[in-house]
């Protein structure tokens, strides 16, 4: 760690008191909103509030901008598609310390601090795990003081909003800002112009010099909206920019002039299409023009942005520009960044080609966050010609250079040029956006330690041999800001009161919590905590979904992206298993469990909105069968996102992390889980694997196939009839999927998982692994039973989380990437 954790000193909190506080908050009822106290509802309460911490939020912006230029920083600027920040006035108060004083002032006005923030909507520019980790990232940029800047997308429609209807999923649409955000700042003064479409034009310049222009189809006006990132403690104030798109008026105009008032209204809707919406595809690309316009258009913008602060600096001496400037590639959907970089320096700088590769690759890194196929970016080639021709030029042409590489490296080898390639030859040139993002990067990381050996040895491995030392590891890792200190602020008090409070900036210091895992006192103390936690989360699922569920039952939670790698549908046989051998045995003897999902499924993706059906019908049969008595419930929250995961987990007592080995990168919902004492019931998948290595193999219940076995067995020929034939409960419960048990009077409507399963080869071996799994349930069962022991083991579990702080994520990057300096901000 670069900064060393100090007890919170003179930050906004000293300055700030309660009586400025509420004149603040009044001041903005009346001059912000106008309107008063005595009008005033919960949502015009919460706007003043913000508006009242945004006015320190800004300051602290000011000062860290001029303290950045006076010392011309060099800066990172992390480059990525989703940005999932959630709710932002909770974390803006506890950053800079306010969020006490904030809620004394507004009590003694008579407003309840915790009610006014359900006003706030999510933030949800993202579909999960990696828009979160941006985010995440961005929290720690700021708190340690690092000159940064997030580059992303405004969208008008985040990430859909989900309702369940009669057990479906049913998608709306997702309006953040319906009624303003008090965050964002408009830039109009920052806005850029990006180009598409249209054609290539060779030119023959004086001394024979060959001269690319491009003249562009349509040109549309990338508007910035500043989004403050309040570091911790509150002196370093980043900034999130997030491009919107408009129709550019000097396009428009032509097209007006010559008659074409219609044509032109067109182009208005296609130009303001490409900030509309967020695709809600995790892991898997839908291969739409849209989405690379979506890329090119946030790509472009940046590093304009970048390039014109570069300038107002250095001018046009680009000598200084690999000093100053590192981007950060949040996995390749802004790949299209390195030949934009190429042609910015190429046809306008007019450097010549080796030394515009030279900055390039000194300029971009690199992120991997998943080996699964359908998720690597490939983009065919004709679909980059059309929108971006000359884009495609330069593509081929660094193709061509790395190429001749190549065959100096392994003369002859069409084997491995093939492979190393970034043209992937067929019926169809597909452009690999991944070898790109290789070739053009100065470093190359995936999210955990198993997933970077996988990216070595199966995605990468000509690259790994080429570039030995080139793919390394940072492991993912959460902020502890929100994750702990906002989220659960019973757990944090306990914490501060027996290690003191400097553990959000240093988060080993949980440490400390170890030597009391055994202190009957404190595990008492710590229970009490949870307890709480789970008389809330029950009071919002009696409220929202009419389910009462006993407190003292094990709250066991799924919460993550429906995906069937993730294997919702595991939990789901395990839960028909139990309910079937309570049929069976009235007396089956197991501790009362209430099983817990969220998830989102893609909208087009079939198998995912039936599990989630299934989970819904499976479950209200079992909820509403006496015969039962409450051992089970099955509840599935609806609309899973930041805001309801920062309910869910600090009242779970289980963490289900069941992904088939090799398939999940590292996962982040498994560290905030542990963090808050959960324990994990798991594969030996991603991070969890290293949450098993630091909490010890006694703390957490690890089952299951591993990489390599799961490996081997699909190279015996994985068959799973196998299982089925071989298991009487695996069969039972497969065979009853088929009935009309859990559907009445729709006999079939849940088969499609049990094809899936039997008929379509169960790519995600969910029945090579139930056994192990049911077999894990079970020591969790008995675990829970032993009160004192599970105690212990909670606390151990969020004693050892000091790893994932993504504290320490961003050292990492900085220490193996990045080369960054802290800048300190007075
Ligand atoms: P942006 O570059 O368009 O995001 O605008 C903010 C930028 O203004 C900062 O990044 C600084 O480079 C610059 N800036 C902030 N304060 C000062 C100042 O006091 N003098 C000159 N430039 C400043
Ligand atoms: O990124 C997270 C990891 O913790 C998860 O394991 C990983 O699954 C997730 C295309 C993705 N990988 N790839 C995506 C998202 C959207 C999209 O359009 C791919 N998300 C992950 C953070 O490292």
């Amino acid at each position: 760690m670069s900064r060393k954790a100090k007890a919170p000193s003179t930050t906004a909190s000293e300055a700030i008191n309660k009586i400025d506080f509420k004149e603040a908050v009044i001041r903005h009822l009346h001059c912000t909103l106008g309107t008063d106290e005595n009008k005033a509802n919960n949502h015009a309460w919460w706007k003043a509030t913000c508006a009242a911490i945004q006015e320190n939020v800004l300051e602290g912006l000011r000062k860290t901008q001029k303290t950045h230029y006076l010392n011309d920083t060099r800066a990172v600027h992390y480059f990525s598609a989703e940005f999932l920040m959630g709710r932002l006035l909770s974390n803006n108060m506890h950053n800079l310390g306010l969020f006490d004083t904030a809620q004394e002032a507004l009590k003694e006005l008579g407003v309840e601090l915790t009610d006014i923030m359900e006003e706030e909507p999510d933030m949800a520019l993202g579909n999960g795990g990696l828009g979160r980790l941006a985010a995440c990232f961005i929290d720690s940029l700021a708190t340690m003081e690092l000159p940064a800047i997030g580059y992303g997308i405004h969208y008008e429609h985040g990430l859909f909003r989900q309702e369940i209807k009669s057990g479906a999923q049913i998608e709306r649409p997702d309006s953040w800002r319906d009624y303003g955000n008090p965050w964002e700042i408009c830039r109009p003064e920052s806005i850029q112009e990006v180009s598409l479409y249209g054609y290539v034009e060779t030119k023959y310049g004086e001394n024979g010099r060959i001269q690319k222009e491009w003249h562009p189809g349509v040109t549309v006006k990338g508007v910035p909206w500043d989004i403050p990132v309040v570091g911790y403690e509150g002196k370093t104030v980043n900034v999130l920019r997030l491009w919107q798109s408009e129709a550019s008026d000097y396009f428009n105009w032509d097209v007006f002039n010559a008659g074409g008032y219609v044509d032109a209204q067109r182009e208005n809707v296609h130009a303001e299409t490409i900030s509309k919406v967020l695709y809600p595809n995790d892991e898997t690309e839908a291969g739409k023009e849209l989405r690379l316009v979506q890329q090119y258009f946030f790509c472009s913008c940046s590093l304009k942005d970048i390039i014109r602060r570069y300038k107002r600096a250095h001018g046009d001496d680009w000598s200084r520009f690999v000093e100053q400037v590192v981007i950060q590639l949040n996995d390749t959907h802004p790949a299209i960044a390195i030949p934009e970089l190429m042609r910015i320096l190429v046809d306008r700088a007019e450097l010549d080609w080796d030394k515009a590769w030279n900055i390039c690759t000194q300029v971009f890194a690199y992120t991997n966050h998943t080996l699964l196929p359908e998720a690597l970016e490939k983009w065919p080639a004709r679909m980059i010609e059309k929108i971006l021709p000359r884009h495609l030029e330069i593509i081929y042409e660094i193709n061509h250079r790395f190429m001749a590489l190549v065959d100096k490296k392994w003369p002859g080898d069409n084997e491995k040029k093939a492979k190393l390639s970034i043209i992937e030859e067929g019926n169809e040139k597909m452009v690999r956006m991944g070898n790109l993002s290789v070739i053009g990067s100065f470093a190359v990381n995936g999210v955990a330690e198993i997933h970077s050996h996988l990216v070595k040895q199966n995605l990468f491995p000509e690259f790994e041999a080429l570039w030995p030392g080139k793919i390394t590891n940072v492991t993912n890792g959460i902020t502890p800001r929100r994750w702990l200190k906002a989220c659960n602020p019973a757990l944090s008090a306990l914490i501060d009161k027996k290690i003191g409070n400097d553990w959000p900036l240093d988060l080993n210091k949980l440490e400390g919590l170890s030597k009391h895992a055994e202190n009957k006192t404190f595990q008492k103390q710590f229970m009490q905590v949870k307890h709480a936690n789970k008389q809330r989360l029950a009071k919002e699922i009696k409220h929202s979904l009419d389910i009462d569920v006993d407190v003292n039952a094990i709250f066991d939670v799924q919460i993550k992206r429906l995906h069937e790698y993730k294997r919702q549908h595991l939990n789901l046989l395990h839960i028909m298993a139990l309910y079937r051998r309570i049929l069976e045995n009235p007396d089956y003897d197991m501790h009362p469990r209430v099983f817990i999902f969220g998830a989102k499924a893609a909208p087009g993706y079939r198998l995912a909105k039936d599990i989630i059906y299934a989970i819904n019908m499976v479950g209200n049969k079992i909820n509403n069968d006496p015969r039962v008595k409450n051992k089970i419930k099955v509840v599935f929250m609806p609309n899973y996102r930041v805001s309801l995961a920062e309910k869910m987990i600090p009242a779970s007592d289980v963490s289900e992390q069941i992904s088939t080995a090799g398939k999940e990168a590292s996962g982040t919902g498994n560290m905030k889980l542990a963090l808050n004492g959960a324990l994990t019931i798991g594969t030996l998948d991603g991070a969890n694997i290293e949450i098993a290595e630091e909490v010890g193999d006694d703390n957490i219940f690890i089952f299951g196939l591993t990489v390599d076995e799961v490996d081997a067995l699909k190279n015996d020929g994985y068959n799973p009839l196998d299982y089925y034939y071989r298991d009487a409960e695996i069969k039972a419960i497969l065979d009853w999927l088929e009935t009309d048990y859990f559907t009445p009077g729709q006999p079939g409507a849940l088969v499609s998982i049990k094809q899936s399963l039997l008929d379509e080869g169960d790519a995600y071996m969910v029945l090579a692994d139930f056994r192990a799994y049911s077999d894990a349930q079970i020591k969790v069962d008995e675990a829970y039973r032993d009160k004192t022991r599970w105690a212990k083991m909670a606390i151990i579990n969020t004693a050892k989380m000091g790893k994932f702080t993504s504290d320490r994520s961003i050292q990492d990057y900085v220490d193996k990437i990045w080369k960054l300096r802290a800048c300190e901000v007075k």
